[in-house]
């Protein structure tokens, strides 16, 4: 069953993805003279197998996941990390709620942006002091996702087996519909501070809710996107291996990314 403003949203997509033409706007943070002194500080110059990894220059915080050998980012990909990239993007606002804040995850991106990001953090790693030889930031694999929201295990959603959710920003508020999970609520009508995501048992903010996160698996011309957010209040849409599907040149308040360091 789908929402109404389900519909209406892409009806809104579709403005975006024939308005606004991408528009990338190139930068050189580990150049930058007014880059904030704390954000250098708390940096390691190299990715340590077995340890958490913080970006220099950019910032992002990484987890060691031991399952897949891998840094897995901490929390979305928020507006002030993705404006390093590209100082013009705006996460525009839903309904007057605003998105749009520096730790807030960034929405309004599309598959052929993440891509981009992803590869502009890996220069920026390499010019600050270096990756693991053959590590590259990118998107996660369906697989790999998959194995973030469940934890290691086969739970049915990302906090455990059990309904209702006990952490994870969804549509808990009747702002825009009547819709609301019984028994809980996140206080968040629109996406929340990645901090306030809610963190699951790997370290890990936000996955599953907050927002939809862009992977790698191709579904025919279409790239799949994975979790729920702070959009979705069904069951299924709220399950780990929950799957939807758009083309990769589409954006809306609700889809943003998160990124694996990966060798
Ligand atoms: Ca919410
Ligand atoms: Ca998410």
């Amino acid at each position: 069953m789908c929402k109404l403003r389900d519909t209406v949203r892409g009806a809104q997509t579709i403005l975006y993805l024939f308005g606004f033409a991408a528009t990338t706007t190139w930068s050189d943070p580990g150049e930058s003279t007014t880059r904030p002194a704390g954000q250098v500080a708390a940096a390691t110059s190299t990715a340590i197998e077995g340890q958490d990894f913080t970006v220099p220059g950019v910032g992002m915080a990484f987890v060691w996941i031991d399952a897949l050998k891998s840094w897995v980012g901490k929390y979305e990909v928020t507006n002030g990390e993705y404006r390093r990239f590209n100082a013009d993007h705006r996460s525009r606002p839903y309904e007057e709620r605003l998105l749009d804040g520096d730790r807030q995850p960034v929405v309004y991106v599309t598959h052929v942006n993440a891509i981009a990001f992803a590869d502009w953090m890996t220069a920026q790693a390499k010019a600050a002091g270096g990756l693991p030889e053959g590590a590259m930031f990118r998107l996660l694999t369906g697989d790999e996702w998959t194995a973030i929201a469940a934890c290691g295990d086969e739970r049915k959603y990302p906090w455990g087996n059990e309904w209702p959710p006990t952490f994870g920003n969804y549509d808990t508020d009747t702002e825009f519909d009547n819709y609301t999970i019984e028994g809980y609520t996140d206080n968040s009508v629109v996406s929340c501070n990645v901090e306030d995501s809610g963190r699951n048992p790997w370290g890990l903010f936000g996955v599953g809710g907050n927002a939809l996160e862009w992977t790698t698996e191709k579904n025919e011309h279409e790239i799949v996107v994975r979790g729920g957010s702070w959009y979705h209040f069904n069951r299924y849409t709220l399950e780990c291996t929950f799957r939807s599907s758009y083309h990769p040149e589409i954006r809306f308040e609700s889809l943003g990314m998160r990124l694996i360091l990966a060798r």
